[in-house]
């Protein structure tokens, strides 16, 4: 890790919002891969989470690391757009959403916009979605891959609900459903009896690419 990158982490777990941005801009501006730049805000939101749960930090600051990450995202996306050569051909078409009970939304902004750039269709139904909306937009939508994101431990049950209810309404065959968001790993996917996880937006990206054939 190189000196600046260490000072943006550094910059963004220590609530120096104004050092954060400018060290983001600059890397940015030097031409420094975007990708890499959000890979470091998410390791500084590891060590904000962390004082979170410490009660060294509390409310005020994950929404201030929230909104820190989302003007670096907001910077860094159509950088990122450049890169992947602008509009590509719609390969097939996703639903994403952040299941019931929970409002994180950043993890799941940053994989609509890197499915949409790499050519799905994306039909992105925001947070805190209710079973009942999935079941009706999924109906409507008829995506190929349906993508459930959560970041607290009481999605996991809202998101086992999601494809339950899916799988009730008849709407789970022939589809494939990604589950993701911070916490999520195998055991929990195990759990939801999604098909597969996530770890990031990338991840998401090849599941979709696997799953949905040229
Ligand atoms: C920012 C933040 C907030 C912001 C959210 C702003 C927003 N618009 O999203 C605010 C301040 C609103 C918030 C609120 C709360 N939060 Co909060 N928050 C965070 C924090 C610091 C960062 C989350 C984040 O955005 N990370 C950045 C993204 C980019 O992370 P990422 O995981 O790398 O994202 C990738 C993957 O997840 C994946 N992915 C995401 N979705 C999907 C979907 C699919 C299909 C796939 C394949 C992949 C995928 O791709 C993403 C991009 O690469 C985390 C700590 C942490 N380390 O995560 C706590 C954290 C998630 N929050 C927590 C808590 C407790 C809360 C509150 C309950 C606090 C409170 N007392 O009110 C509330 C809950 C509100 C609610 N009902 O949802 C806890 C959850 C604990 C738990 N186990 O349940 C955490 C873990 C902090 C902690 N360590 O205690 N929070």
């Amino acid at each position: 890790m190189t000196e600046n990158e260490r000072r943006l982490i550094e910059a963004i777990a220590e609530m120096r919002e104004e050092e954060a941005l400018e060290l983001a801009k600059a890397m940015l501006a030097r031409g420094e891969d975007p990708l890499r730049v959000l890979e470091l805000c998410r390791e500084a939101m590891d060590i904000v989470g962390k004082r979170f749960e410490r009660q060294e930090y509390f409310l005020p600051e994950l929404v201030l690391a929230g909104e820190m990450l989302e003007t670096i995202g907001a910077i860094a996306k159509p950088l990122i757009q450049e890169r992947s050569g602008g509009e590509a051909k719609k390969l097939g078409r996703v639903l994403i959403g952040t299941v019931h009970g929970d409002l994180h939304d950043i993890g799941k902004n940053i994989v609509t916009f890197m499915l949409d750039i790499n050519g799905y269709e994306v039909r992105d139904i925001g947070i805190d979605v209710p079973v009942a909306k999935f079941v009706e937009e999924v109906r409507g939508f008829q995506p190929q891959v349906v993508g459930l994101s959560g970041f607290l431990t009481l999605a996991f049950d809202s998101m086992k609900e999601t494809v339950q209810a899916l799988e009730a309404a008849g709407l789970r065959e022939g589809r494939r459903i990604m589950i993701g968001g911070g916490q999520v790993d195998e055991a929990v996917r195990t759990y939801t009896g999604a098909d597969a996880f996530g770890g990031n937006a990338v991840a998401a990206v090849s599941l979709c690419r696997q799953w949905i054939a040229a």
